[in-house]
């Protein structure tokens, strides 16, 4: 599934037309950046935009981290489809972030450029309604919910930062694959020590009704402490609940682990056979015990 992935983002950047993706990527800057035009958003597009929020905004106490839930709520974005450049203003002041309005998916490159530069690409468009479960592609939902919040947290807002210059080098490296595991595992699908017990931090959770309850459910998930080498190593499907979710203590964690230079990283991880995505190794302790 991973080549596929890298697959499909090698046809974004191949094919600029993105003919084969949702956005609208006709006459796309270099930077991928376009207009949100929030006044071409319809009434049902709305609508959808609060069925969604309802759905997930019932399910985050006890299951989202502190510092989302907080952040969400100053967010006062229940009632519709953002004005990115309203949420930009109060970001910058926070964290000196911004949103930049894309099409969809942007090649690695660009992202990462983006990223390095504290501008946070969100997408524009919103699903369809039939796709309220479950959608492939990130779309406004997916990128504005699960995403903007975290970054008005100024830790994990340096380390978005820090991720996206170490996915410049990464490039550079060949070690793209294995940077982009650890994203999904972390920044899309990862989890933190509360208070009370095991939170989401990650975006994929955050935006998915399904995923936010199964991922702090017994199951046959395994629930393992970062590694950073070993989630490297760690396979994972772009179509399916996670088989394994690797837990953090704190952001500030997040931020330690990943500030090393990776180079001699990526230099062992190639003469290793990754793993999939359900394994267990020993001596790895399961977190969430049935
Ligand atoms: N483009 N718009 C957008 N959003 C992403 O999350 C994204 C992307 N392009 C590349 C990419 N993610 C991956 O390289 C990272 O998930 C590692
Ligand atoms: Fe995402």
């Amino acid at each position: 599934m991973q080549n596929s992935k890298q697959a499909f983002f090698a046809t974004v950047a191949e094919k600029s037309d993105g003919a084969s993706l949702r956005g609208n990527y006709s006459d796309i800057s270099e930077d991928y950046v376009v207009q949100q035009n929030w006044d071409r958003y319809t009434s049902d597009e709305h609508a959808l935009w609060r069925r969604l929020y309802q759905r997930q905004a019932e399910l985050l106490p006890g299951r989202a981290c502190d510092e989302f839930i907080e952040s969400l709520n100053a967010l006062n974005a229940a009632d519709g489809i953002p004005r990115f450049d309203t949420t930009s203003e109060a970001l910058f002041k926070a964290t000196g972030w911004r949103i930049v309005a894309v099409p969809g998916l942007i090649p690695e490159l660009v992202f990462f450029t983006h990223l390095a530069n504290r501008r946070f690409p969100v997408t524009v468009w919103l699903r369809n309604p039939d796709e309220f479960d479950y959608i492939v592609e990130p779309d406004v939902f997916h990128d504005y919910f699960g995403h903007v919040p975290l970054l008005f947290n100024p830790v994990f807002a340096d380390h978005i930062q820090e991720f996206g210059k170490g996915g410049l080098k990464a490039m550079q490296l060949g070690g793209l694959d294995q940077l982009a595991r650890l994203y999904w595992y972390t920044i899309e699908f990862g989890l933190v020590q509360g208070k009370h017990g095991l939170r989401a931090y990650g975006a994929g959770i955050l935006s998915s009704g399904g995923e936010l309850r199964y991922c702090l459910e017994p199951s046959s998930s395994h629930h393992i402490a970062l590694n950073v080498e070993r989630c490297m190593r760690t396979l994972y499907k772009i179509d399916s609940y996670q088989e394994t979710y690797f837990v953090i203590r704190n952001f500030k964690q997040l931020f330690g682990d990943t500030a090393p230079d990776f180079t001699p990283l990526y230099e062992r991880l190639k003469q290793q056979q990754p793993l999939p995505a359900n394994t267990l190794l020993t001596g790895e302790t399961e977190l969430v015990t049935p």
